[in-house]
C-alpha cells in the first residue's frame, strides 16, 4: 500500500449550489469534530489550508435552470485553483464542503493534474443522488445537482471551462466514474444517466450483491498509475445514522456497509485526493454527522480493527 500521507485541508464555506441553507457550515463542522486530529493520529502528516472565500448566497430563484450560476461559477474558481496548488506540492487535497456543485472545481483541479502527469483518472461518487441534471432536466435548478453531468462536458460554459476544459474536450469521460449509494435519480436525468452509460451501483444493486462485490467490481481495473478520487456526498449514508445533510434519501448505506466501502478503498492504496461535501450542521445533532463522517474519513486513510496483511 502507498497511500499519500500528506494531507492539505481546504475548507470552501458555502451552500451556494444547494437547496437547503447550512452546508456553508460543514467545514468547521469537520474541523470542530477532529478530522485534522484523527488522521494526524493515523501518521499522516495534516496541514489546514483554511477556508476559500467567495461571494455570498443571495437566495434567489432560478434563471434559465440554475441558481446563483455567477456565484458558482466563482466559488468553483477558487476550489479549482485552491485543490489544484495543494496536487501540485504532492499532496492529497481533502475539500471540506460546501455543497456538492464545488465537485466541479474539485474534480476538475484532480482531471488537470491527471492530465499534466499522465495519470489514470477513477472517481468514486458516494451519493444517494446521480448529480447528472442539466439546465434542461432539473427539477430544481440548484447546481449541486449537476456536477456529474458539468464535468462530463453537458452544462453551463463558465463551469464547464473550469481548469481550462471544453464540451468538446470535457475534464472527464463517463466511462471513468463509478456511482455508489443512488437511490433518488430524477425523471429526466434517469434516462441521461442510462444515454451516457454512467456505471451506477445503486441500492437495490448493493440490496442483492452486498457492499463487498460492490466495491470489488467498482474498484475493478485499479493499477499502479490510477489516481483515485472519491467525492463523498454525506447524504450516501441512511439518514438514521446520518440526518445533518440538505436532502436525506431513506434507505442508504448502514455504518457497516459505509465502513466496509471505505476500508475497501483503503486497501488499494491508490486513494489521491477526497471531497466531503454536503454536510449541514444547521440540520446535524450535536455534530454526530460531522463525527461519522471523520470516523468514514480515518478507514479510508487505513484505520483497522487488527492488522491486515
Ligand atoms: N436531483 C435533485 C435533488 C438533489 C440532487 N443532489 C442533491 N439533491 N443533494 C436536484 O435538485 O437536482
Ligand atoms: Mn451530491
Ligand atoms: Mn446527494
Amino acid at each position: 500500500m502507498t497511500l499519500l500521507r500528506n494531507v492539505s485541508l481546504i475548507g470552501a464555506p458555502t451552500d451556494i449550489g444547494a437547496g437547503a441553507r447550512g452546508a456553508s457550515m460543514g467545514p468547521e463542522a469537520i474541523r470542530v469534530a477532529g478530522l485534522a486530529e484523527a488522521l494526524q493520529a493515523h501518521g499522516v502528516d495534516v496541514e489546514d489550508r483554511g477556508d476559500l472565500s467567495g461571494p455570498r448566497n443571495p437566495w434567489q430563484p432560478p434563471v434559465d435552470g440554475y441558481r446563483h450560476l455567477p456565484e458558482v461559477v466563482a466559488w468553483n474558481r477558487a476550489v479549482h485553483d485552491g485543490v489544484h496548488g495543494i496536487l501540485k506540492d504532492g499532496r492529497l487535497p481533502i475539500l471540506l464542503g460546501g455543497d456538492h456543485c464545488l465537485g466541479i472545481g474539485s474534480i476538475s483541479a484532480v482531471a488537470r493534474h491527471c492530465r499534466d502527469t499522465g495519470k489514470k483518472l477513477r472517481i468514486l461518487w458516494l451519493d444517494a443522488h446521480a448529480d447528472f441534471n442539466t439546465s434542461a432536466l432539473t427539477p430544481s435548478g440548484n447546481i449541486h445537482g449537476m456536477p456529474v453531468a458539468t464535468l462530463c462536458g453537458f452544462g453551463a460554459p463558465d463551469l464547464v471551462q473550469v481548469g481550462g476544459f471544453s464540451a468538446e474536450r470535457p475534464a472527464i469521460s463517463p466511462k471513468w466514474v463509478r456511482q455508489i449509494g443512488i437511490r433518488s435519480v430524477d425523471q429526466g436525468e434517469k434516462r441521461f444517466v442510462h444515454e451516457q452509460e454512467l456505471e451506477v451501483f445503486d441500492m437495490r444493486y448493493i440490496d442483492e450483491m452486498g457492499m463487498k462485490h460492490t466495491m470489488e467490481l467498482a474498484l475493478a481495473t485499479l493499477d499502479a498509475n490510477t489516481h483515485l478520487h472519491v467525492s463523498f456526498d454525506v447524504d450516501f449514508l441512511d439518514p438514521a445514522i446520518a440526518p445533518g445533510v440538505g436532502t436525506t434519501v431513506p434507505g442508504g448505506p448502514s455504518y457497516r456497509e459505509a465502513q466496509l466501502c471505505m476500508e475497501m478503498i483503503a486497501d488499494t492504496g491508490r486513494l489521491a485526493s477526497l471531497d466531503v461535501m454536503e454536510l449541514n450542521p444547521a440540520l446535524d445533532e450535536k455534530n454526530r454527522t460531522a463525527l461519522l463522517a471523520v470516523d468514514l474519513i480515518e478507514s479510508l486513510f487505513g484505520k483497522s480493527t487488527l492488522m491486515r496483511k
